[in-house]
């Protein structure tokens, strides 16, 4: 039976008992409601009772971007208009749970998800559906291109310094681990700010960036040994922030002299990056992975505290994070040495502590945590995983580590790409042979979309 008037065409189903209307259901994530939606909403009107699954914020950022809105904002937006009867939360990308939840006769979408990321997702649904009886029904997609433009509006306010720089800290309140991939130029950042994968019903993209004085320094052919300036690090964050919206985790070496530390902070704080991390080594600062091989010298607990504290004071809001890096097992110092330093820098001021070794087994790493845990449960741990490279990032999450940081695999897999690119020309002299290795000329054009 149905049940049609001008705005609207209920679909009920007739049961002895009485007439019961259908279920329907569809998921949101958007803060920013268009007519696009709203149509949506009211071709599922009419098939029955809406029920609207308003995805949580961390499925948001995983799969489109960070949320202007939060949950319950959006879910309050979405639940005030008309023909929505409920709001539920959904936790993923994937609607398996909660179409078992809530058996719904009708599980309704627009038509863009037919090929593209969604694509498992839709599969997974229509699957799902058919165990209960349950029905897909797609609209056409509403695919003007006002409502794109309304999208890069917002992505566009989310790279305003102002906006930018709390995200870490937000971001580290809603996830249990969040990872940052070095970036080192425009177009790393670019891979860094849109580059996504979908699987098992999740979606998957890197939280923030890592501006590694490392890749700094390799991408201009120079030593990772605080050689490559301040304004030419500037320069880098400059361009990546251009071009990106995620949070920005800059590597500050040793913060240089605390003269000029106090000053430098204050302009990554202004510039919208999120957190500096220094190490505490004095002197000629070099790479870490060398470890004891080059000689380098690991600062005073009392001098690095003091650089610390000033820093701390020298900024002007509470986004902005100073994290104070530990070297303590890069030098071979021993785990005492670490933790006290640990304790003695949160004291001091650090926002966070990241604790480095280049050992391949995460033995030390795991040490360290769980006894630093035992006596400070909300400081934030980061590590760098290059060397303990096995571990995933569910098992430092158990660890109650919150930020794992990429700091070079897109510079060491570039590298040996380029150079293979390069000896091919150079042993077949003409360019065809290349080809095979290269992304076409159609598609590198295409790669940066035109404003
Ligand atoms: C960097 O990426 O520059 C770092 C991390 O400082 S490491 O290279 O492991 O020292
Ligand atoms: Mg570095």
């Amino acid at each position: 039976m149905s049940d049609c008037n001008l705005n609207r065409c209920v679909n009920y189903t007739n049961l002895e008992e009485g007439i019961i209307m259908k279920k329907v259901y569809l998921c949101m994530s958007t803060d920013v409601i268009h007519g696009g939606h709203i149509k949506l909403i009211n071709n599922a009107a009419k098939l029955g009772e809406v029920t609207v699954g308003v995805l949580t914020d961390t499925v948001v950022a995983s799969y489109k971007r960070f949320p202007m809105l939060s949950y319950e904002e959006r879910a309050n937006i979405i639940s005030n208009i008309k023909g929505v009867a409920n709001v539920v939360p959904q936790t993923d990308l994937s609607y398996k749970e909660n179409l078992l939840k809530y058996k719904p006769d009708y599980l309704v979408h627009g038509d863009d998800w037919i090929n593209g990321l969604q694509k498992p997702i839709r599969e997974e649904a229509i699957q799902v559906l058919s165990t209960y009886g349950g029905e897909l029904k797609e609209f056409p997609y509403s695919g003007e291109k006002e409502y794109d433009m309304f999208e890069a509006g917002v992505r566009k306010q989310l790279s305003i310094p102002d906006l930018r720089r709390g995200r870490l800290k937000k971001l580290l309140g809603m996830k249990s681990t969040v990872t940052a991939i070095e970036a080192h130029n425009g177009l790393t950042g670019l891979i860094a700010e849109n580059t996504q994968v979908v699987e098992n019903g999740k979606a998957y993209q890197f939280d923030a960036m890592w501006v590694s004085s490392l890749c700094d320094s390799t991408a201009k052919g120079k030593p990772d040994i605080e050689l490559v300036d301040m304004s030419s690090r500037m320069r880098t964050i400059d361009e990546i922030m251009e071009v990106t919206t995620k949070p920005i985790i800059f590597d500050g070496d040793t913060g240089g002299l605390i003269e000029h530390f106090v000053y430098n902070i204050k302009t990554f704080e202004r510039m919208g990056i999120s957190a500096i991390i220094i190490e505490d080594k004095v002197g000629l600062k070099k790479n870490s992975l060398f470890g004891n091989e080059v000689v380098q010298t690991q600062d005073t607990i009392e001098h690095f505290c003091e650089k610390i504290k000033a820093g701390k004071k020298a900024l002007k809001t509470k986004d902005f994070m100073l994290i104070a890096r530990i070297e303590s097992l890069i030098l071979e110092q021993g785990m005492d040495d670490a933790l006290n330093r640990a304790f003695a820098y949160v004291e001091a001021g650090a926002d966070g502590i990241m604790i480095h070794s280049r050992k391949s087994s995460p033995d030390e790493i795991f040490e360290f945590c769980d006894k630093f845990r035992a006596k400070d449960n909300i400081t934030p741990l980061v590590v760098v995983p290059t060397s303990f490279n096995t571990v995933t990032e569910d098992e430092f999450a158990r660890r109650n580590i919150n930020i794992v940081i990429y700091a070079n695999q897109l510079t060491r897999s570039a590298f040996p790409a380029m150079k293979e690119t390069a000896e091919i020309i150079l042993k077949n002299h003409r360019a065809k042979e290349a080809d095979d290795v290269c992304m076409s000329f159609k598609d590198i054009i295409r790669l940066i979309p035109e404003e």
